[in-house]
């Protein structure tokens, strides 16, 4: 397999606002190491689980584009792990997907914050690894999609930075409330987080509003 760049690409790639209505849906790093019981735990972690297998459902069922990212670092990545716990370090238990997600196999990996100094907290910084070719950017495999519905962890690092990434890339961002949980170092971070994306202009929803809105 050709080698991971070693820049990661937020490759700008614009969504068209003239062409028709296609909504992907972006799982942010649902792995072991963020779940109760992992190296860097996000409180109630695992209740994301139950509503994203219910949409990767309905999406699956829609023939619905599905990107999930993982973090997938580096055990050398002395930047990041300056400041957080080590956790999900490439091909580790804790980097894997949490076994309850039910990821169908319509379902891209995207890895992210594979170098020895990136922090890759948006999704738009990852890559979707082919078997044998040359790696894929989250944002190409976005290409003609306009609208993106996001749900994972952490609302105030991961899912933050992947809603704010795809507001600028001109995306319709919807944010899956009951599917996202904070890590809230201090207690008021998801509140900020939640005020940051709304004046970006984020949509706040719901796993059963886009379900129920899309029949
Ligand atoms: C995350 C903290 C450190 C996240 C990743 O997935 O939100 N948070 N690394």
């Amino acid at each position: 397999m050709p080698p991971l760049p070693l820049k990661t690409c937020r490759d700008l790639v614009p969504a068209r606002k003239d062409s028709p209505l296609r909504k992907a849906l972006l799982i942010v790093d649902v792995q072991n190491d963020f779940c109760p019981g992992g190296a860097l735990a996000v409180p109630n972690g695992d209740q994301v689980i139950e509503p994203l297998n219910k949409m990767m459902g309905h999406a699956n069922n829609k023939n619905g584009r599905i990107l999930a990212s993982r973090d997938w670092h580096s055990r050398n990545n002395k930047k990041h792990f300056s400041k957080w716990p080590p956790h999900c370090i490439q091909n580790t238990p804790g980097a894997e997907f949490h076994p309850l997600l039910q990821l169908p196999t319509r379902a891209f990996t995207i890895s992210k914050g594979y170098t020895n100094e990136d922090d890759g907290y948006s999704l738009f910084e990852g890559v979707y690894i082919r078997k044998d070719d040359w790696p894929l950017s989250a944002g190409s495999l976005l290409y003609g999609f306009n609208e993106i519905c996001v749900g994972g962890l952490a609302t105030d690092y991961c899912v933050k930075a992947t809603c704010l990434d795809a507001v600028k890339l001109g995306y319709k961002v919807y944010l899956l409330t009951d599917a996202c949980r904070a890590v809230n170092l201090k207690p008021t971070d998801e509140a900020d987080a939640l005020e940051e994306m709304r004046q970006a202009g984020i949509i706040f929803t719901t796993t059963d509003q886009v379900i129920s809105e899309s029949r």
